[in-house]
């Protein structure tokens, strides 16, 4: 059994990655061997992700704040709040903004896991996990 806490285990290790528009601290990593990594991710405010996993599937699930996801294939805008869920089941081209005096509090599953510090490349991808 894996037992962890964020405020005791993660932040301020090796586990927390800050980015300009971003802050995700990794509960649950590929070394774990769950099958997939688990992270309780800060949107900063006002800022706008780019992104597109490639060689992952995610879902995100909105626990604190407010914002908006829009989906590139579609155009179509989706607003988040606490409650709302996202699943990228076809790897779905999207930005996601979190607004003004909003930071977006989401937690995030990754299939495959993320395997440790990985930050977006230019296409909004993180790199295939055989590759770290
Ligand atoms: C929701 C999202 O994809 N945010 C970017 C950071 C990423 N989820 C992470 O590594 O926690």
């Amino acid at each position: 059994m894996i037992v962890r806490n964020l405020y005791d285990d993660i932040l301020g290790t090796d586990a927390e990655v800050d980015s300009a528009q971003w802050t995700s601290r990794r509960l649950l990593l590929a070394k774990d061997g769950m099958g997939f990594s688990l992270h309780d991710t800060l949107i900063k405010a006002g800022e706008t992700l780019h992104l597109w996993y490639q060689h992952h599937l995610e879902a995100v699930y909105c626990i604190e704040g407010q914002g908006e996801i829009l989906d590139k294939a579609t155009g179509i805008r989706h607003p988040i709040r606490e409650g709302t869920v996202y699943a990228l089941n076809q790897h779905d081209q999207h930005s996601l903004h979190a607004n003004q005096g909003q930071t977006l509090r989401m937690v995030c599953v990754f299939n495959p896991p993320v395997t440790g510090r990985e930050t977006h490349d230019a296409s909004g991808a993180y790199p295939p996990a055989d590759l770290e």
